[in-house]
């Protein structure tokens, strides 16, 4: 059986609340979804009858360990890692599928009959910011794979959007100069593997990040030819969306809450994209990525980073014993801590070099904590930072860096681009002393209350920590 969005919930299904009550897409979703701390399935939502709408599926390990078929939380950075460095798996097109049962072309392809929701106070409208978003190279055939936000308007077919990605933007680039239209389509609810591998960054000249996300799951995708244009889209989607980019139509677009929980960053007049068709499963279940503070949407883009960023740190030196890199979601991803056993003196110097020029923009603050830090547990890794970090000469700031173009706490840099912003990233090694001068280190070694190995206590022990 293929992985999709339905395996997934069935997977989750103890974990997920069902929520029954009459729910407005327009203007109550994205409360609820923001305040979620676990899944969330809402069968009632007015005015989209038949539809059903899901969130919050990956925003702690815990949901992003079962994502991957995990147990152990711990593991899903290393394994992340492991799967990711082994290449990518393949796809085949087939001639029917899920997506297929329910067929709106042209005229009747209305987006806004979708339950989109609006995101945030002050969004410029209803936004898609869970669409896998499929575009084509003319030149070498090879589709990518990312997740832009796109808005609604009042008409049914046109909708602004932002092309921040690095490898769609380089198609509609190449499109614009041939002075034809780009095809587009936006896939939606997919298994979780599929939507965090459309936001890796690395470059792919000879396979999709469709193909990717299928070796990581060790599978085949199953794609289906889009109705209107000529593009592939995974089968067992939920919905697809077809439509075209013409090169040089524009709207105005944004503002729009982005991950960062900031209202602005990036409006500007964009690319329109004209929906041509959407297709979709009898019973659909929309899913949303919520684009607030500590959602899914962070994650979504924090996986594959951190997986990239576990393989690039572990190089510094020729052969660094890192253990786990973790981007916290509630830190809008622009700061990234490492747990490292480090031998010699400079090694978590270099490696926070490292994860401060790595490939993504987002890293502003690196962090580096111990082996005995749970860097998962803001409250550990901060007493990390007071407890084993002298600032004089373990904190340091690199001037003059190229920071996210959605960081608007950094200054932009002229007006030509609106996603050139250059300033300031901070380092803070709150590691001890390296394992090769044992005694230093050993001095901020942190003691062990009495008893927590005892196992006649174990059960007592468990009861103490639930919260109450
Ligand atoms: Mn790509």
């Amino acid at each position: 059986m293929p992985h999709t969005l339905r395996s997934f919930l069935d997977n989750i299904h103890n974990r997920i609340l069902n929520i029954h009550d009459p729910v407005r897409p327009e203007t109550q979703i994205g409360i609820l979804c923001s305040e979620s701390r676990s899944p969330l399935m809402f069968h009632n939502l007015v005015g989209y009858p038949g539809f059903k709408l899901t969130d919050i599926l990956i925003k702690d390990r815990r949901g992003q360990a079962a994502a991957l078929g995990l147990d152990n939380i711990k593991e899903v950075c290393p394994f992340l890692a492991k799967q990711m460095s082994a290449g990518p798996g393949r796809s085949t097109i087939v001639k029917d599928g899920p997506v297929k049962e329910v067929k709106l072309i042209g005229k009747n392809a209305d987006i806004r009959k979708l339950p989109i929701p609006q995101h945030s106070h002050g969004d410029a409208g209803r936004y898609l910011g869970s669409g896998i978003t499929i575009t084509k190279d003319p030149e070498t055939g090879i589709r990518n794979e990312s997740i832009l936000r796109m808005q609604l308007t009042d008409d049914p077919h046109k909708c602004p959007f932002w092309m921040a990605a690095r490898h769609n933007y380089s198609h509609y680039l190449k499109y614009v100069a041939r002075g034809e239209s780009m095809p587009m389509a936006f896939a939606i609810g997919l298994h979780p593997v599929y939507e965090i591998i459309a936001n890796w960054s690395g470059r792919h000249e000879d396979f999709d990040e469709l193909e990717y996300a299928a070796g990581v799951l060790g599978e085949t995708v199953e794609l289906v030819k889009c109705e209107t244009i000529d593009l592939e889209v995974p089968a067992h989607a939920e919905i697809v969306i077809e439509g075209l980019v013409h090169p040089t139509e524009r709207m105005p677009e944004g503002p729009f809450g982005e991950f960062t929980t900031l209202g602005t960053g990036a409006e500007g007049p964009a690319p329109v994209f004209t929906v041509t068709a959407i297709t979709h499963r009898k019973d659909p279940i929309f899913r949303h990525m919520q684009a607030t503070w500590f959602t899914d949407h962070q994650p979504l883009i924090t996986l594959p980073m951190e997986a990239a960023y576990y393989n690039r740190l572990r190089d510094t030196h020729g052969n660094t014993k890192v253990l786990d890199v973790f981007v916290p979601p509630w830190a809008s991803q622009f700061m990234m801590v490492v747990q490292v056993e480090a031998k010699w003196d400079g090694q978590v110097t270099d490696m926070l070099m490292s994860a401060l020029s790595g490939p993504n923009l987002h890293v502003k603050v690196a962090i580096a904590v111990d082996e005995d830090v749970d860097l998962y547990n803001a409250e550990d890794v901060l007493w990390a930072i007071a407890a084993r970090c002298n600032p004089q000469t373990d904190v340091w700031v690199h001037p003059n860096s190229r920071l996210h173009p959605l960081d608007v706490s950094i200054p932009q840099i002229g007006d030509e681009y609106t996603v050139m912003r250059v300033g300031g990233k901070l380092a803070i090694d709150a590691t001890r002393p390296p394992t090769w001068r044992k005694k230093e280190r050993d001095s901020l070694g942190r003691v062990d209350p009495m008893g927590k190995h005892d196992p006649a206590i174990q059960k007592i022990l468990e009861m103490v920590r639930l919260p109450r």
